[in-house]
């Protein structure tokens, strides 16, 4: 017995130094690098136009995230059918309507079906929406008991009575924190959200979800340059904007996808990788999101290919300890979004993500936008906590935690109604 605790004090002991040593928090041991110039191709040549910019550099910028960072999607393949499986016009007290739509992909003998929930603002008028995935399941981000359970894994969460891997009742409304649709609602937009399990299942293996859809012969799993889970979520969200063109209650054109953390990464490749989203926000997205890998600050791509190795496409991890042979940096990611309004935010506490690394991005992207004559974060010095900057490209540090708060969303919709709405 003596002996085992003996054993366990130095196993935690090791593993504690080890996980500390191993973050950097003091911005003094921040490697000295060099931002890659966004405006100059992988060959030297600098860009000088919009012309130039969207025939030569983004092109190239884009095939780099495509087979190096995220991993490319092996193929596009619209939605089979869809199915308004509820609907109501009285939700949220008679404010706005309810609308649960299930969508069905179909691929030789294999079917994903995945549920959109909806809530849109009563009008005669198209309306511009808020797309996001959740982390839970959907009937998480309210309390309304009409909104269906997802039968699809879930990782387990104590606190929120999921255990089995299965959703429950007990977990309704458990996220209505992080989801502010009442001044959603009330600001004109409607607000879109899948659970992002229904997709692809956050764990470390490639047999369900989508990657089998487009296996070939007898793959087992995506090719060293395919996509990882974070461009299967981007996948699952080009094609609820396949079903968003077709909703007559839904401005298509003006389609902000919106996500925190994982899925703020994620927003930012769907942004990235297909135009029709308007706008783009990514809150807390840190390291393999908005953060500079380069800085090597809180979460690193070593640390982030080794927890979660499912995430991005293998390619990734040449970058792991090597991220000076990087050819670009996130804030090229960024960079994919011009001319759209983009909007990055971190909060103070959430040092793992690197809010200094998350506004730097924003600022060595705007250049690109800037050859569009729209304005983006033109000083290099952070702005107050609490003091969000709105341009195209906008950036915020609030105080708190790594979350999504009122506050975020007040900020959002007050930007998208000056750049998208
Ligand atoms: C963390 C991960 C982050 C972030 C976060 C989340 O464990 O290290 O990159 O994605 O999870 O998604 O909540």
């Amino acid at each position: 017995m003596k002996k085992l605790v003996v054993l366990l004090t130095i196993s935690v002991f090791f593993y504690l130094g080890f996980a500390q040593s191993d973050v950097n928090y003091d911005e003094s041991k921040v490697p000295d690098f060099e931002v890659p110039d966004v405006l100059q191709t992988f060959k030297g040549k600098k860009i000088k136009n919009v012309k130039k910019w969207e025939k030569k550099r983004r092109p190239e910028l884009l095939r780099f995230f495509n087979q190096n960072v995220y991993g490319e999607i092996p193929g596009e393949l619209k939605y089979a059918s869809f199915d308004v499986v509820e609907e109501s016009d009285n939700a949220f007290n008679g404010k706005a309507l309810r609308k649960q739509v299930e969508i069905s992909v179909q691929k030789n003998d294999l079917t994903l079906n995945f549920t959109i929930l909806m809530y849109l603002p009563k009008t005669e008028n198209k309306v511009p929406i808020f797309v996001g995935y959740n982390f839970y399941g959907n009937h998480t981000v309210t309390t309304d008991v009409n909104v269906i359970i997802s039968e699809a894994w879930s990782r387990n969460n104590e606190s929120f009575g999921i255990v089995h891997n299965q959703l429950t009742e007990q977990s309704r409304g458990v996220r209505t924190n992080r989801w502010a649709i009442e001044k959603i609602i009330d600001a004109g937009y409607g607000l879109a959200t899948i659970y992002y399990g229904e997709i692809d299942p956050d764990k470390n293996d490639f047999y369900d979800g989508v990657h089998p859809f487009f296996y070939v012969d007898d793959q087992q799993q995506p090719a060293s340059n395919e996509w990882g889970s974070i461009s299967a979520w981007a996948w699952g969200l080009r094609r609820a904007m396949d079903y968003f063109e077709e909703d007559s209650k839904v401005n298509e054109s003006k389609v902000i996808v919106f996500g925190h953390s994982r899925l703020g990464k994620t927003s930012l490749w769907t942004g990235a990788s297909d135009q029709r989203f308007a706008g783009v926000i990514s809150n807390n997205s840190g390291c393999g999101g908005a953060a500079l890998s380069k800085r090597r600050f809180g979460e690193t791509v070593w640390r982030i290919n080794k927890s979660f190795p499912h995430w991005f496409c293998k390619n990734f991890r040449m970058y792991s300890k090597n991220e000076e042979i990087l050819p670009t940096d996130q804030h090229g990611l960024i960079a994919l979004i011009a001319p759209r309004p983009v909007y990055v935010a971190s909060a103070e506490e959430d040092r793992w993500a690197d809010p200094r690394g998350e506004f730097l991005s924003a600022y060595y992207a705007t250049p690109v936008y800037q050859l569009y004559d729209k304005k983006g974060i033109s000083s290099i010095k952070m702005p107050q906590v609490n003091e969000p900057i709105k341009n195209t490209v906008a950036y915020h540090i609030r105080t708190g935690k790594h979350d999504v708060t009122d506050f975020d969303w007040e900020q959002y919709i007050n930007w998208a109604d000056k750049f998208i709405k």
